[in-house]
């Protein structure tokens, strides 16, 4: 095995405070003595960029680069004259152009294979929910009466096309925008065309010489995330859902004790769930599962990680061995026999470990190819052929296995797959699926509102801590939590995502998820999948008594430990569609500026929600809680609220007295 450089103790992590994920710090522990480095350590030995991390610096052109001085915005310009807020603006921007990208290229990914399989190009799927396709057709406006389901598939694929290429107008989707969200966005010049005119319009103008107010380029910020959060990421959730199935809820196996040591382990990481499909095709095929056992094996156990995980165990149960600062962690365990990637958020560092355990490192997209990684292209036209190959790859290495195995006997379970339409029948039942429930428990006070907590893991904080302190500080104050990402993987890890975990809510939140047999936190799919939680807060705008837009709504969003450009973007979608978002680990804006004010204050006061900060979990919780409470307060429902916990305590205190008597 190849050694990699071993930091010496004094330089050397403290892996008991890295991670509160005990499988990974075991593995960590295992990574030292094998002499193996991984993502943890290098973020202990380079420290980050101090005028990068406030985005203070510049290098558009060649005059560059400058860097200015966060300790004293003002008092220094770039070579062309550009100040703090253009260059931290134009940053920002590009973040988003580049978060933006990535979700509405895998959505339109989704949308190519959608069009393959209408047409009868792909035969190896097909539309397995048909109801799907028919709501989806109908929320923008697609005849559905009376015709058949190819007809309403190619009616709605030309239709959502637009979500990518329409030059002028409004995307498709903005037919499922409330109507008083929606004419913010109007007055303010914001609704999205398509994500192609809009990720090209922010580049040029994020460009050297062109849009040089901070405002007007947070104006095209915004546009450009309202054109992956209503349209290029909620294509990919609701094209996936209609081609793989609607998710419902699932009991799950989470953590690294999902691998076995006598079975040839595979791994899915990325983003697609097409891949993905296909693999569950090629590990049960007959053949393959013999060759496997020939090889020694009692069988071939396919297992995911990060968001390609998280689509496959809410539709198929599949288990998930980690979030995404496990994933080098896990190559760790010498149990891995291949490990599968397509796209996003897949470290370069994974080969250098994979290498180290002999284990197989695939890329199989030609979008992503990792040096030191082979290259098994996945063809939709023919997927088995590539994820036959990747098994029998994988039963090779189980049969040649030469790494110690230590695979942590670690087992958490979770219920996930809360989908828009099953929280829908899950409150309401099978006659009158509705959101009115959900309304009225947040009108009478049981629920003070709704967080979406989301995002992933980052090592600059200790792995899950801040999501879990987080959440539970959240769930405590009687607020429902909705998950995307690696957070659930998170929650799951410390038990909060089981109906059982409901004695953790106040007393509130506890009485209705007892009543509804459901998690007091509800995961809901991978991070393209916050697409959700913008159509479930449409559904509460709707269904009404909490005002007419999604900002007059007693929520607030969360991404404790995020670190990808797809976050930046994804918060700056909740924030335009008037959802107050908190981000911790670092934010990228010097504060005391032009710019810092527009995004932290500027934004609410244009009707929209606003960008909040705080590294701290307890803080985070106060902030969301207390912007949870001003728009109760706003609504007028604060009363309501202090009634019932009232009778909860008077409830309490009389079942006391009776006790006693
Ligand atoms: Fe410097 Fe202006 Fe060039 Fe940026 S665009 S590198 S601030 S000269
Ligand atoms: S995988 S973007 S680490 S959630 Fe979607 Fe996880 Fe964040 Fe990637």
């Amino acid at each position: 095995m190849e050694k990699q450089k071993v930091l010496s103790k004094k330089e050397g992590i403290d892996i008991g405070n890295v991670t509160i994920c005990e499988a990974t710090k075991q593995m960590l522990e295992k990574a030292r003595k094998d002499g193996v480095e991984t993502a943890f350590d290098r973020a202990a030995s380079m420290r980050a960029c101090p005028i990068g991390k406030d985005s203070a610096c510049c290098k558009h052109c060649a005059m560059g680069p400058c860097r200015l001085n966060a300790k004293d915005p003002y008092g220094k310009v770039g070579v062309c004259g550009a100040t703090i807020d253009t260059i931290m603006a134009r940053n920002f921007a590009r973040m988003i152009a580049a978060g933006g990208a990535a979700h509405t290229d895998h959505g339109m990914s989704m949308l190519d294979l959608f069009r393959e399989v209408i047409k009868g190009n792909i035969t190896d799927y097909e539309i397995k929910d048909p109801i799907k396709l028919e709501e989806v057709a109908t929320s923008i406006g697609i005849e559905v009466d009376g015709r058949e389901t190819k007809d309403i598939a190619m009616d709605l694929y030309e239709e959502l096309e637009r979500t990518y290429t329409q030059v002028e107008g409004e995307i498709p989707f903005a037919k499922r925008v409330p109507e008083k969200t929606l004419e913010t966005w109007r007055k303010l010049g914001i609704v999205p065309r398509g994500a192609m005119r809009e990720i090209m319009e922010l580049m040029h103008r994020s460009h050297m010489g062109v849009d040089q107010h901070y405002e007007n380029i947070t104006r095209q910020c915004s546009r450009t995330a309202l054109a992956d959060g209503w349209g290029g990421s909620m294509v990919a959730t609701e094209i996936s859902d209609i081609l793989f199935g609607t998710p419902s809820p699932v009991s799950v196996e989470v953590n690294m004790g999902v691998l076995k040591e006598d079975q040839v382990n595979i791994i899915v990481h990325g983003h697609e769930p097409n891949l993905f499909e296909s693999m569950l095709v090629s590990v049960n095929e007959p053949t393959l599962v013999q060759a496997a056992k020939d090889a020694g094996a009692s069988g071939i156990n396919l297992v995911g990680m990060c968001c390609s995980g998280l689509e496959m165990f809410v539709r198929h149960g599949v288990p998930h061995a980690g979030n995404f600062m496990s994933t080098e962690a896990v190559l760790v365990t010498g149990a891995v026999d291949a490990m599968t990637v397509d796209v996003q958020c897949i470290k370069q560092g994974l080969a250098k470990v994979a290498e180290c355990y002999g284990t197989p490192l695939i890329t199989t997209n030609p979008r992503c190819r990792i040096e030191g990684a082979q290259h098994i292209e996945f063809n939709e036209h023919h997927p088995t052929a590539s994820t036959d190959e990747i098994v029998i790859k994988a039963i090779s290495r189980f049969k040649n296995r030469t790494a110690k195995i230590e695979i942590p006997k670690i087992v958490n379970k979770g219920v996930h797959g809360f989908s828009h339409e099953y929280i829908n029948y899950m409150l309401g039942g099978s006659f009158r699926a509705s959101y009115a429930p959900l309304n009225d428990n947040i009108i009478n006070g049981r629920i003070r509102g709704v967080a979406g907590v989301v995002g992933c893991t980052n090592p600059r904080v200790k792995q899950d801590w801040v999501h879990v302190e987080l959440v539970k500080e959240l769930i405590k104050k009687d607020v429902l939590v909705l998950q995307t990402g690696c957070s659930q993987i998170a929650l799951t890890k410390a038990g909060l995502t089981t109906p059982e975990a409901a004695i953790l809510a106040g007393p509130g939140l506890q009485e209705v998820c007892e009543t509804v047999g459901m998690p007091p936190v509800l995961g809901i799919g991978a991070c393209v999948d916050n697409s959700r939680i913008l159509i479930a807060a449409s559904a509460m705008v709707r269904q009404g008594g909490l005002g007419d837009s999604i900002a007059d709504l007693p929520v607030a969003g969360a991404a404790p430990e995020y670190m990808s450009e797809k976050a930046i973007c994804i918060g700056q979608y909740f924030v335009a569609s008037g959802v107050y978002t908190v981000f911790g680990v670092t934010f990228p804006i010097v504060e005391e500026t032009k710019f810092h004010k527009l995004l932290f204050e500027g934004l609410e006061e244009q009707g929209l929600g606003k960008w909040g900060f705080s590294p701290d979990p307890y803080e985070m919780a106060r902030m969301m809680i207390a912007h949870i409470d001003k728009k109760r307060k706003q609504l007028g429902i604060d009363k309501a609220r202090d009634r019932v916990l009232m009778d909860m305590a008077d409830r309490r205190e009389m079942g006391a007295a009776y006790q006693q008597a």
